[in-house]
């Protein structure tokens, strides 16, 4: 269930060894709609977007590029940062793991477990893959390699501190059995279930041979595990251990969104660590799947990335956003091709949607009729449909039933034959496109924010409507021809 007055989201913070790829973007994108769709709902949201900048992996990536480890993540969170707000991402804060708030989070949180019995020393030997910033067992890996990065782990032998993360196997069991909702989709249950039940043991939480990170509270000669301090960037970026009120109103999350690569460290290590301080698990966590390139995983390591701001250069934004949540339901795997969103773009966006609201909007123009009548396309709008989708996260079904509409608003146009219509006939007809319209700048909006807007401005209304206004009613329209919404690509 969702809270009806609140809504927090969350995407993972990302490494800032590189720049953000597609695969990036479309998690940030999937939270941008959940929260702009609630904030329709006049819900007060909170949706937290970041950077992980504890990794090893940023460690070497500023000594390749020759610089200061501080220096390096500084510029890169801020290209981040400023990625999303090219990208019309409307997130609400963006956590760093370096800030001095984080590190008082992290503090806060392992007083708790401390506090608990939960943390004790012991000796870690095994491998890990850096690429990862994980630990792999003998059977994670193929030909001796991890099976994601395709590259060889290292053996780590150190004393470190432990979590009594075992401590917690029962009740996570429990957890997910009694909140069947809790891991989504369906289907990635499964593969958590088997990982709690054949690998879930105590984690090592420090590094002994690291100097980049979180020093280890009361052992300065160990830095905290930078998975274990990220992962409470959930809680730090809301306040907890030092906004106590703002913290009370947000968690838990209502859903953490996350790729399927790191769904262990959402759906078991989290939680464990969440019962172990005394805290509530987040509600919802949904892990979709990869966008692959010619079927192999879009990834920084593997070099086959898609830069989602030259993308935007050259198509428009909102035709990309509508691609990547139409193009794959959401949960699964995805293979990207610039082809793949000519297509969605000129015979979806341009020939369905763009030439609605062309057609009506001529057709306003041209008969400048009194508009009024009976709400006969009403019918046609699955509003609660809609939402039932959204509140399950499945922005694609959502998008789809609302395109179903744009598509039942153009059969209208056909089957009425509304240029041939006069006077009360022509009146209802407009009446009920004009409202339609009206209806999909609002719907559309979370989706093709760009677009939503320019209808709205096409149709002459003002600002500021809410889900609450999506039925048919007196309205008041302004409608005038503006620009054509997407125009059609012949060569890519
Ligand atoms: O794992 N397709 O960061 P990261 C779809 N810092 N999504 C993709 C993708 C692809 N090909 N590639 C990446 C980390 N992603 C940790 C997270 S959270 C406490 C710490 C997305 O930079 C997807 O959401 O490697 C994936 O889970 C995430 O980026 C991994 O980003």
């Amino acid at each position: 269930m969702i809270d009806l007055t609140k809504f927090y989201v969350t995407t993972p913070i990302y490494y800032v060894n590189d720049k953000p790829h597609l695969g990036h973007f479309y998690t940030t994108l999937i939270a941008d709609i959940l929260a702009r769709w609630h904030r329709l709902k006049g819900e007060e949201v909170f949706f937290l977007t970041g950077t992980d900048e504890n990794s090893q992996k940023n460690v070497k990536a500023a000594e390749k590029a020759g610089k200061d480890v501080k220096q390096y993540v500084d510029e890169m969170a801020s290209i981040w940062k400023k990625t999303w707000e090219k990208l019309n991402i409307t997130f609400d804060d963006f956590i760093r793991t370096t800030e001095e708030r984080h590190k008082i989070a992290v503090y806060e949180f392992l007083k708790r477990m401390i506090e608990k019995g939960d943390i004790y020393k012991g000796k870690y030997v095994g491998y890990y893959c850096v690429d990862c910033e994980a630990f792999l067992t003998k059977s994670d890996l193929v030909d001796g390699k991890c099976p994601i990065h395709k590259k060889e782990p290292i053996l780590l032998e150190e004393e470190n501190w432990f979590f009594a993360a075992s401590k917690y196997k029962q009740a996570l069991l429990e957890y997910i059995e009694k909140h069947p909702d809790f891991i989504q989709p369906e289907a990635r249950k499964n593969e958590v279930l088997n990982y709690i039940n054949t690998g879930f043991g105590d984690i090592s939480i420090s590094r002994q041979s690291q100097k980049w990170g979180i020093p280890f509270p009361n052992d300065p000669s160990q830095v905290v595990y930078v998975w274990f301090d990220a992962l409470i960037n959930y809680l730090s970026g809301i306040g907890f251990g030092y906004d106590e009120e703002k913290f009370k109103k947000f968690w838990p999350a209502d859903v953490h969104l996350v790729g399927k690569d790191i769904i262990k460290f959402h759906c078991a290590i989290w939680p464990a660590m969440l019962m172990s301080a005394g805290l509530p698990l987040p509600k919802h966590v949904y892990a979709h799947g990869f966008w692959t390139v010619k079927g192999e995983k879009m990834s920084k390591s593997l070099g086959n990335v898609v830069d989602p701001v030259k993308l935007a250069e050259k198509y428009p934004l909102d035709a990309i956003r509508y691609f990547l949540i139409r193009q794959v339901p959401f949960g699964e795997d995805g293979d990207f091709s610039e082809e793949a969103l000519v297509e969605r773009l000129n015979n979806e966006l341009a020939d369905e949607l763009g030439n609605l609201v062309n057609r009506v909007l001529t057709l306003a123009e041209r008969f400048n009729v009194e508009i009024k009548g009976r709400p006969e396309l009403e019918k046609e709008l699955k509003l609660e449909e809609i939402d039932k989708h959204m509140e399950k996260f499945r922005v694609d079904l959502a998008l789809a039933e609302i395109w179903n509409f744009v598509k039942a608003c153009n059969r209208y146009i056909n089957e009425k034959e509304v240029w041939k219509l006069k006077g009360e006939e022509l009146s209802n007809a407009l009446y009920n496109l004009l409202e339609s319209l009206r209806i999909l700048s609002i719907l559309l909006y979370p989706f093709l924010p760009e677009t939503a807007e320019k209808i709205r401005r096409m149709l002459g209304i003002e600002e500021g409507q809410s889900l609450n206004d999506c039925k048919f009613g007196e309205f008041k329209w302004k409608p005038k021809k503006g620009e054509i919404l997407f125009k059609k690509i012949k060569a890519y």
